[in-house]
């Protein structure tokens, strides 16, 4: 967070694309973030976030995970030093780290395994995740719920639940491309209300509700949810409308998952603002009933309570209203049985074989001469551009391991390519990192690229080529 600010450091790595995108919005309120995806294209659209907050963390340079979970789980694990380090370098000092995803894709469905990987730089960390939308694939909502599933035995301080359904039926006209901007920057806003409580300019604190407060129910374990709502500002206030407030507020208002049972929340805050004339019209006794009330919601939970009065006449009543260590909601139930549902039945399609064409009446039948005939496709791939941020991504240490594996030509040859292309780098440390993977894989396929660079504009480049020429031949260039 910024340096001025007085709640709580909460840097925050995205994973996949909701989950970088979630981050890149976090970014663009002044907390520290960086996001991690599997492809270089979503990685390439998080403008907000400069180039080194945004991590390649592919498989032998695969565009994306494809909603394959263990590809997305081969990922995070291949890339876990680099991933530990980045985190480390770039989010130092943080109280909290915030974890954020879209369970349902192959990469953000594994959240818990980003986790792990984390562990060992001992922070507190919570897990702000997206549920799917009825309208999403069984693939979809089946890796959501296994996902959610890995969360719960995860060594976590939370686990927020963003439903995007509830966000969908909210602004049910908004166009897909604007849905997800509009959901993000929601997400981002209501999370930052929160943290922030304590530092609203123009108010003063009657009873406060600090960082410490905000950390003992944001950090509580289980589920967490929040909302805030406003009050109409002209009347005295009476417990009686706050409690009706707050209850609309959990049944039905908010982005987060609905259906949870509040009689098992183990702790709660209230913060309430008000104007200097409603809080001397409103008896003193009003919050001490309403927290009464809210401990007899919640069976008897731990209520933090903050009151602070605006300086100005003209604001309007607001009640924020906070509740953790939460059991699974209703809403996760209801997914997985769709889950269930919609998963057994493409399991089922899946698995049945697609009937034969009978061709037997075509048998004989020539079209074309043979001296025709079409040269077939060549295996070789376009050779496409990649960007210099892309280039930067290309972790070569992997890249060498897997050319080393790799026996299949048209797989090798697309890796190879990769390589080749980023020798038309600007940057002299990546054109030597080519030509020092190029030596290391030993191929003689690829000597024109490394003779070339004998004569690159870049010494340290001409010494590795001068090497890589020595290892695939045992040839030592002549001396200029
Ligand atoms: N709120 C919100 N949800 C999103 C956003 N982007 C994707 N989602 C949802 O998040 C879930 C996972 O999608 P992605 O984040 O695209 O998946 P991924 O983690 O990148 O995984 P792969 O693409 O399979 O590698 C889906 O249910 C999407 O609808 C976003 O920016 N905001
Ligand atoms: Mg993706």
């Amino acid at each position: 967070m910024k340096q001025e600010s007085q709640g709580l450091e909460i840097s925050v790595v995205g994973l996949g694309q909701c989950g970088g995108n979630i981050a890149a919005e976090f970014y663009k309120r002044g907390y520290n973030a960086v996001a991690l995806n599997t492809s270089y294209t979503d990685l390439r659209a998080l403008e907000a976030l400069p180039e080194e907050n945004k991590v390649y963390i592919g498989v032998d340079g695969r565009n994306g995970a494809g909603k394959d979970i263990s590809l997305g789980k081969r990922s995070i694990q291949i890339n876990q030093n680099k991933i530990l380090s980045i985190v480390q370098r770039l989010l130092s000092g943080a109280d909290v780290l915030l974890l954020t995803a879209g369970l349902g894709g192959g990469t953000g469905s594994n959240l818990s395994e980003l986790a792990t990987v984390l562990e060992p730089l001992k922070v507190l960390t919570s897990a702000l995740v997206t549920i799917p939308t009825s309208g999403e694939s069984s693939i979809t909502k089946v890796n959501a719920v296994k996902s959610l599933n890995n969360l719960l035995s995860a060594n976590l301080g939370s686990i927020i639940l963003v439903d995007n359904q509830k966000i969908l039926e909210q602004s049910p006209n908004i166009s897909l491309a604007s849905f997800y901007s509009r959901a993000n920057s929601t997400i981002a806003e209501v999370f930052n209300i929160f943290n922030t409580i304590n530092e609203e300019a123009d108010a003063i604190s009657i009873r406060s509700f600090d960082s410490e407060d905000f950390k003992k129910v944001f950090l509580s374990s289980g589920f967490v949810t929040f909302g805030y709502t406003t009050l109409p500002s002209q009347e005295p206030l009476t417990s009686q409308v706050l409690v009706e407030k707050m209850s609309e507020l959990w049944d039905s208002g908010g982005i987060f998952a609905s259906g949870f049972d509040f009689s098992a929340a183990a702790i709660s805050a209230v913060i309430l603002f008000a104007p200097k004339q409603i809080l001397t019209k409103s008896s003193a006794d009003v919050f001490e009933k309403f927290t009464h009330a809210i401990k007899e919601i919640t069976s008897g939970s731990a209520v933090y309570t903050g009151i602070y009065q605006y300086t100005k006449e003209d604001k309007p009543i607001k009640l924020y209203a906070m509740l953790g260590k939460l059991p699974i909601p209703s809403r996760v139930k209801e997914l997985l049985s769709q889950a269930l549902d919609e998963g057994k039945r493409l399991s089922q399609k899946v698995k049945v074989e697609i009937p034969k064409l009978d061709l037997s009446g075509l048998e004989g039948v020539e079209l074309f001469s043979s001296a025709s005939m079409v040269e077939p496709i060549s295996a070789k791939p376009e050779s496409k551009r990649r960007s210099e941020a892309e280039r930067r991504m290309l972790d070569y240490d992997k890249v060498i391991q897997y050319l080393k594996k790799e026996t299949h030509p048209q797989r090798r040859n697309e890796i190879l390519q990769l390589v080749l292309e980023d020798y038309n780098s600007e940057d002299p440390d990546i054109r030597r990192k080519v030509i020092e993977t190029l030596g290391e894989i030993g191929d003689s396929s690829v000597r024109a690229v490394i003779l070339k660079a004998l004569g690159d504009r870049d010494k340290a480049v001409q010494r590795a080529a001068a090497r890589a020429l020595e290892k695939i031949s045992g040839e030592k260039p002549e001396k200029e």
